[in-house]
């Protein structure tokens, strides 16, 4: 074979060697780097009404942002009109997953009929919902969150052992949440299971604070004016969450009392201003209510989109904070 023909052989044996490889390379790019579709999920929270909201919103960014999941956020400052329209964006952006908290328990038929039909899960987080045809569980996946009517329960059971008494009268002033929301509802109700069993005490006063601290503090000036005038004495406030609590106790103050030692004051969520309070010996109790769900809810999604069964309801772990455990534990909380 003549040089030049071994030269254009050797060449096009390169040439053949290179495109293979490059093939290869390319096969082997296409087969070594299959681009993962990132998992979009779209997350309307409630607002960022109190520590615990902005604690669970925290949670929920920071768990996304670890476990490489797309966030898309959106706050409806504590409107429900505004979640529904950040549902009906998520449906139309095709998102993965829906999951929210909702603000109150009812008017969600529409949009969860129309997630439903889009086939797009939806997850409920913190908080339930209740559907006109009483099917629920058929519009969402799984619920993750506190048992409210526990806390309620321990709440009431909280106050009961402390104050000793079984047969004087105890008056209570309560501080509910959102009106229709399912902690406020459920909250009452576990509290009033209690009281039933305690005849002696008695919710003499009841309205919502909307779970912030400046209408916890509002509500609790009215109890304290009406109160005075018509000589009733309140020896217990009853605060659905520490933020309506930490507001009450300044109107306390104001009306020359001593929160904590004149009236009793026991609320929920375990946040660092409850135990900030609980030291200061104006607060008696807190009960705890976790917001830390993120994690949770960020491997719900993952499994959820790997096509794993998910359990319909999990439930947070808690537990209850009197003030005299407060200074120790204060450094180990994390919300
Ligand atoms: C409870 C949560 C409540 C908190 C409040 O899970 O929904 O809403 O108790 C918050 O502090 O505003």
């Amino acid at each position: 074979m003549s040089k030049w023909k071994k030269i254009t052989v050797a060449l096009s044996i390169g040439v053949m060697m290179l495109t293979l490889a490059g093939c290869g390379g390319g096969a082997k790019q296409e087969t070594s780097k299959p681009v993962d579709k990132k998992i979009i999920l779209g997350f309307s929270q409630i607002g960022a009404e109190s520590e615990w909201r902005t604690a669970n919103t925290e949670s929920i960014k920071a768990s996304a942002k670890t476990a490489g999941i797309e966030l898309k956020f959106s706050d409806a400052q504590q409107k429900q009109e505004n979640q529904i329209k950040a549902l009906r964006s998520f449906i139309q952006q095709k998102v993965d997953v829906i999951a929210f908290s909702p603000v109150v328990e009812t008017g969600w038929d529409a949009v969860l009929q129309e997630a439903k039909d889009a086939k797009i899960p939806v997850i409920l987080t913190d908080r339930s919902v209740k559907m006109s045809n009483g099917k629920a569980d058929d519009y969402y996946v799984t619920f993750m969150g506190s048992d409210f009517v526990e806390e309620g329960r321990r709440a009431g059971k909280w106050l009961v052992d402390f104050m000793k008494k079984d047969k004087d009268p105890v008056n209570v002033v309560e501080l509910q949440g959102t009106v229709g929301s399912a902690p406020a509802i459920d909250r009452k109700a576990g509290f009033e299971e209690i009281l039933k069993q305690n005849t002696n005490y008695k919710i003499i006063k009841s309205q919502t604070g909307d779970f912030t601290r400046a209408k916890g503090k509002e509500v609790m000036e009215s109890f304290l004016k009406s109160a005075k005038a018509e000589g009733q004495k309140i020896d217990v406030l009853y605060a659905h969450n520490d933020d309506m609590a930490i507001g009450a106790i300044q109107a306390i103050e104001e009306a020359g009392l001593k929160p904590g030692k004149d009236i009793i004051i026991v609320s929920i969520d375990g946040v660092k201003g409850a135990f900030e309070a609980m030291i200061a010996g104006k607060l008696n109790a807190s009960i705890e209510c976790s917001p830390l769900l993120g994690d949770q809810l960020m491997s719900a999604v993952k499994d959820l989109v790997a096509g794993k069964t998910i359990e319909k309801r999990i439930v947070t772990k808690e537990s209850v904070f009197p003030a005299d455990v407060a200074a120790k534990e204060l450094p180990n909380r994390k919300y």
